[in-house]
């Protein structure tokens, strides 16, 4: 047994793609109340802030052991003021004041109510509550017209704003499986977001498609969602086409971090199958089915690895890797493609491993992607 004195003085490389951060959070008081308050900075839309506190939560995810005095921290990366004041906070009083009153404050709570209907962003949480709206009833007792995502999001917002159980996403992987195969053979279907990095739930279900084939995936989408939906699976979809080659930025620099697959953001039906059929209000019958928030995303092969690693999240850690190319290698990388500045050229690759050696960085497998 060890036996020391002093406390261990914890080191962590800088950006979280130098760190593998499994589902083991030996920090989890400390980091429920850092991600508190960069949830509640992204409810404000102010995302700098929230990076800074999503950062200092990410390195204390890669701490090997609970953290028990604020010395072993010292010339850790990635800690301001800021959170280092809120990790003093929990350490000496058990939890983080601040985080705990953002949690209580009506303002908080509102915002993330109304944020929870799929389609709902901070921008449109927040013009709703200067015009007397916080909650869903006052919603819709108002009049205000809703865009058609926001129709279906207030419709299924109990089963949206309910986890996914990794039960649930193999189920509606099978489904997806048998569109894709059903309207082309050969196609291929692969698992993405949090479920591939191990999560045990999620807040929808992640799929990227391919065709071994190039060209092969053109038109693809409609194709599955006019299969899902002739099968009764849909409950809400909105299909966007593929933009990449007509964008006008490059391809390796998106103006945003939104890519340009054809893509499906959609709310699947989910029958209940066997499964306890949730019960939603108690004035209701219960459904024999939930509403599943699902993401579809097809590939061109040439592009896959890089969209494979775009899509696995977890979003810090896409943001990071990101951050290296750019900083650490003047690359760029997106989910298409990863651009070598100095050399003026684009760096190929077929595999996720490739896509890191071009990086030099160390390979970090999915399940350690949980930064
Ligand atoms: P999410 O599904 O938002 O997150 P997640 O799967 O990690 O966690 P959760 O369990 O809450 O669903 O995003 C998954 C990945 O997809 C994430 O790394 C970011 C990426 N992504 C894009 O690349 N482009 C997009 O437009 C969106 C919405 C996500
Ligand atoms: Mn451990
Ligand atoms: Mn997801
Ligand atoms: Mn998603």
């Amino acid at each position: 047994a060890e036996c020391l004195n002093f406390a261990m003085v914890f080191s962590v490389p800088n950006y979280a793609c130098q760190r593998r951060t499994t589902l083991e959070n030996h920090n989890a008081v400390l980091t429920d109340a850092l991600s508190l308050l960069a949830e509640n900075a992204e409810l404000e839309d102010e995302d700098g802030r929230g990076v800074a506190f999503r950062r200092a939560a990410a390195v204390l995810k890669a701490l090997p052991k609970p953290v028990t005095s604020l010395t072993q921290l010292r010339g850790l990366p990635c800690l301001g003021e800021h959170s280092l004041r809120v990790i003093q906070d929990v350490l000496e009083t058990g939890s983080s004041s601040e985080a705990e009153s953002t949690k209580q404050s009506e303002r908080f709570k509102a915002l993330k109510v109304l944020t929870g209907i799929f389609g709902v962003g901070p921008k449109t949480a927040a013009w709703w509550i200067r015009h007397g709206i916080n909650t869903l009833h006052q919603l819709r007792a108002s009049g205000h017209t809703l865009n058609r995502a926001q129709q279906a999001g207030l419709e299924h917002y109990d089963g949206v704003n309910r986890p996914v159980t990794k039960a649930e996403a193999d189920a509606i992987g099978e489904i997806v499986e048998t569109a894709v195969t059903s309207v082309l053979p050969g196609a291929q279907v692969t698992l993405t977001g949090g479920f591939r990095r191990g999560k045990l739930t999620g807040h929808d279900v992640d799929f990227l498609i391919t065709h071994p084939e190039e060209g092969r995936e053109e038109g693809l989408m409609p194709k599955v969602v006019s299969w899902l939906e002739s099968q009764g699976f849909l409950l809400y979809q909105k299909t966007t086409r593929n933009s990449y080659l007509e964008s006008k930025d490059g391809p390796a620099r998106p103006a945003s971090n939104m890519d340009r697959f054809e893509r499906c953001f959609s709310i699947f039906k989910l029958d209940a199958c066997g499964r306890q059929p949730a019960l939603s209000q108690a004035d209701e019958e219960p459904k024999p089915w939930r509403a599943v928030r699902v993401d579809l995303v097809v590939s061109p092969i040439s592009q896959f690895a890089f969209a494979l690693l775009g899509w696995t999240g977890s979003k810090l850690f896409e943001r990071e890797l990101r951050r290296w190319a750019g900083y650490e290698k003047t690359m760029s990388l997106s989910s298409h493609a990863l651009y070598d500045n100095k050399q003026s050229r684009y760096l190929k690759a077929t595999s996720e491993e490739e896509i890191f050696a071009h990086l030099g960085l160390e390979y970090v497998p999915p399940s350690e992607r949980n930064a």
